[in-house]
């Protein structure tokens, strides 16, 4: 009767795994990537950052062609200043690649004719020699192609590995692929690309100008840029990214480095979901997630409460000093229930009370011989230095940033806003009618420049206008810091 019952059993769980085997259906547990029958071809929908290709809705594993094409060619990295940024599809990070396990992915790339330098491309998605490297080794004026199967669902870099990879990789050469699992990835209202990453500039942070690559400061890991999607706001302001108020929002975090861990950070969202390392696990309930050079996150999150936030690398110095900032915009109503009062305030002002004085730091900058050129090289140190918390359209943000469009603390006596800036702020004040009473740093910043920037504020933003010289600045500078 056993001896019965085991046959029995053991018929029963034969037939049921052929079954699954044939594939009546594609059910994941069975599912073998290497042995999906590939149907048809198709073209992949590359997208530029931070958008990403939408989710992939097919029946089969298909021959999927991927075209990408290496471009050489300056870009601004910041206002005011340009680099060569060697690209993967013409942008920094590359062209976001989206694909599913089991396709056979046919892999294209181009070397255009007018760049200077051969490349080739290392995706972490590829099992075989080099991510692809080794195939890919493309000269100007060329195309090579290899194929692979996507076996391993998950979010990958890839990057150029062409000697010396460190400079090809500093240069801008590294992007995202997702391999999205069979059976996809849980349906989200909102999905973004948004990649971190250095540069190494023969100049210091803001010098403006064309600025080539340091090989020394890139050795020494001594990065003058930390930057998302490869330049300073490149998500900030009318590029932010947005979202309504209850979206869930999947962000695919990638790091190219080439040196630094990423200490990723939204502030005032907690990520609901994090698939560390861009792999199948999922850690929950997370306030920073790590995403080592070469590395990459996907985080999820509902955005329960409208407003600001401000995308960081939680090493602070980094994000206020480097560049690593982007903004997701949430719009909606208001939901007391969940919160009110005091945004940004615990970040913004991270080490304390004490007005605090930023390192010497020497930058060549020119001298304006004209109101129109204070006001256009002012405006240009407001963007890299005080549209962190005074925002880019002067309005500040209630309850921590005081504005300093229409404000009559300003425009009453210019002179405490040259104190503000030389000697920093801090104790209660008012503008506008509002209380503040937070700290402003003081601002390491040459007369010239405080002269440009308070001219450019006086002349936009709805102030009364004016005229602020080195003189006045110095003049200011002599006296004591007012603590009101
Ligand atoms: C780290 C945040 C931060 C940065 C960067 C910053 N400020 Fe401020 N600023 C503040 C805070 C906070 C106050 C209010 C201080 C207080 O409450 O005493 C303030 C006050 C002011 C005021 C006086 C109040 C008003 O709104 O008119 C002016 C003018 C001003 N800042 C100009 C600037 C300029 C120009 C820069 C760039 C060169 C700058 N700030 C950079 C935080 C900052
Ligand atoms: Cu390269």
């Amino acid at each position: 009767m056993n001896l019965i019952e085991i046959l029995v059993k053991n018929i029963i769980i034969v037939i049921v795994c052929t079954l699954a085997v044939v594939g009546c259906l594609p059910k994941q547990d069975n599912f073998q990537p290497e042995n999906a029958e590939i149907v048809g071809e198709q073209q992949a929908k590359l997208t530029l950052p931070p958008e990403v290709p939408p989710p992939i809705e097919r029946e089969d594993a298909t021959k999927l062609i991927v075209d990408l094409e290496v471009v050489e060619k300056e870009m601004r990295l910041a206002d005011g200043v340009e680099y060569t940024m060697w690209t993967f599809g013409g942008s920094v990070p590359g062209k976001f690649i989206r694909v599913r396990e089991g396709d056979m992915v046919e892999f294209h790339l181009k070397n255009h004719p007018d760049n200077k330098l051969p490349h080739n491309i290392d995706l972490h998605a590829v099992n075989g020699p080099g991510g692809g490297a080794e195939s890919t080794f493309t000269a100007p004026g060329r195309e090579t192609v290899f194929s692979f199967r996507a076996l391993n669902p998950g979010l990958y870099v890839y990057h150029c590995a062409t000697a010396p990879v460190g400079m090809h990789i500093a240069n801008g050469m590294y992007g995202l692929i997702l391999v999205e699992p069979w059976e996809g990835l849980p349906e989200v209202d909102k999905e973004y690309y948004v990649m971190q990453s250095e540069f190494y500039t023969e100049g210091g942070y803001g010098e403006r100008g064309l600025q080539p690559f340091d090989m020394d400061k890139a050795i020494e890991e001594d990065a003058d840029y930390v930057v998302f999607n490869g330049a300073v706001g490149s998500m900030m302001n009318k590029n932010a990214i947005t979202a309504q108020k209850g979206d869930n929002v999947r962000l695919f975090v990638g790091n190219g480095g080439p040196n630094l861990t990423s200490s990723f950070h939204v502030i005032g969202e907690i990520f609901d979901k994090v698939h560390y390392e861009g792999g199948s696990r999922v850690q929950e309930n997370v306030q920073t997630t790590s995403v080592p050079a070469g590395g990459a996150a996907m985080v999820e999150f509902i955005t329960e409460v409208p407003g600001n936030y401000i995308l960081v690398d939680h090493a602070i110095f980094r994000a206020f000093n480097k560049g690593a900032l982007a903004t997701l915009a949430v719009s909606g109503e208001e939901d007391e229930n969940i919160y009110t009062g005091q945004q940004l305030d615990r970040v913004y002002q991270p080490e304390g009370g004490a007005i605090q004085e930023l390192p010497q730091e020497k930058r060549a900058i020119p001298t304006a011989s004209t109101t129109e050129e204070r006001i256009e090289f002012g405006r240009e140190t407001y963007m890299s230095v005080c549209q962190a918390c005074h925002m880019a359209d002067g309005s500040g943000i209630e309850g921590a940033f005081p504005p300093v469009a229409e404000s009559d603390y300003l425009n009453e006596d210019p002179d405490r806003a040259i104190s503000a800036v030389v000697h920093g702020l801090q104790g209660e004040i008012t503008v506008n009618g509002e209380t503040y009473n937070g700290v402003m740093p003081r601002q390491n910043l040459t007369n010239e420049e405080v002269a440009n920037v308070i001219t450019f504020i006086l002349n936009n933003f709805g102030n009364e206008g004016g005229e602020v010289t080195p003189e006045q600045v110095e003049r200011v500078r002599q006296q004591e810091a007012s603590t009101s």
